[in-house]
């Protein structure tokens, strides 16, 4: 069975650097497995991506030798299951904002005896490219399991949310967060609350042996965060560079004045 290496790098203390799948396109997410990143997560939250395109896309991205995860549309058993039994080798869970909805997702994604994920289906065993059998053993020390800390709640909760055990890596999604705060959402801010919750799940990640992560938009910041002690850090999306290499490419032509600013994350 394959070793997923994004896992053993944050186990070992290092950083592990990757972007957002926001097309629900399996060609686009072959295109992207070879750029270089160390995992792509398909989007599953906020796009029309479904589980067949997804399945498709976590094929298409482990065929690269790139590490396919995705972020699932919400923390329920259904969805976990679904997207690991076709393929997903880690998987992030948004909005967790109590220990007891920390326990759930870790129950849905651990087999027996760390927890209660079903059996069956055949494409978590080919994504890795092992028997089933081997998968069924294996999969607990293999499969990444992301949590999201992106709402005020779960801030305050941090302590009971990152001392659970069986859970990789906690990310923050900082639009949420700020968004809960009442202010503007964007993926990075000087703002004084915002700047002491994230430090607070930083030290709380560290302190429990949980490695931290954030989304942020650009190779610059992801840098900073990087040298804070971050260890699993999305850049952007494929959507956000494209459109952002687009842009300046028409503003260098002189073109598109009248147009709506498009989003560049
Ligand atoms: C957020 O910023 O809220 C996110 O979910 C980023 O992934
Ligand atoms: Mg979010």
């Amino acid at each position: 069975m394959k070793t997923n290496s994004v896992r053993k790098n944050l186990e070992q203390g290092k950083a592990s650097i990757g972007t957002w799948l926001t097309l629900p396109d399996p060609v686009a997410a072959r295109l992207m497995a070879g750029v270089g990143f160390d995992w792509l997560t398909v989007e599953m939250e906020h796009t029309s991506t479904g589980i067949f395109t997804a399945s498709q896309c976590f094929t298409a991205i482990a065929s690269r030798g790139c590490v396919p995860l995705v972020r699932v549309p919400w923390n329920t058993g259904e969805n976990i299951k679904r997207v690991l039994d076709n393929g997903a080798w880690g998987v992030v869970i948004p909005m967790v904002n109590s220990r007891a909805e920390a326990e759930s997702a870790v129950v849905n994604t651990r087999y027996h005896p760390k927890g209660n994920r079903s059996i069956g289906g055949h494409m978590g065993a080919v994504s890795f490219g092992t028997d089933p059998l081997t998968y069924y053993e294996r999969a607990n020390d293999e499969i990444l399991l992301v949590l999201m800390i992106e709402h005020v709640k779960g801030v305050e909760a941090a302590e009971e949310i990152l001392s659970v055990p069986g859970f990789d890596a906690v990310f923050i999604g900082p639009n949420d967060l700020l968004n809960s705060m009442g202010k503007k959402p964007t993926f990075d801010s000087e703002d004084g609350d915002f700047t002491q919750a994230v430090a607070h799940v930083l030290k709380t990640a560290k302190a429990n042996g949980v490695a931290p992560g954030i989304h942020v938009p650009d190779a610059e910041t992801a840098n900073r965060r990087k040298e804070e002690g971050f260890q699993f850090i999305a850049v952007a999306s494929e959507v956000g560079m494209m459109l952002a290499k687009a842009s300046e490419t028409v503003q260098t032509l002189g073109l598109g004045q009248d147009m709506p600013a498009v989003a560049k994350y």
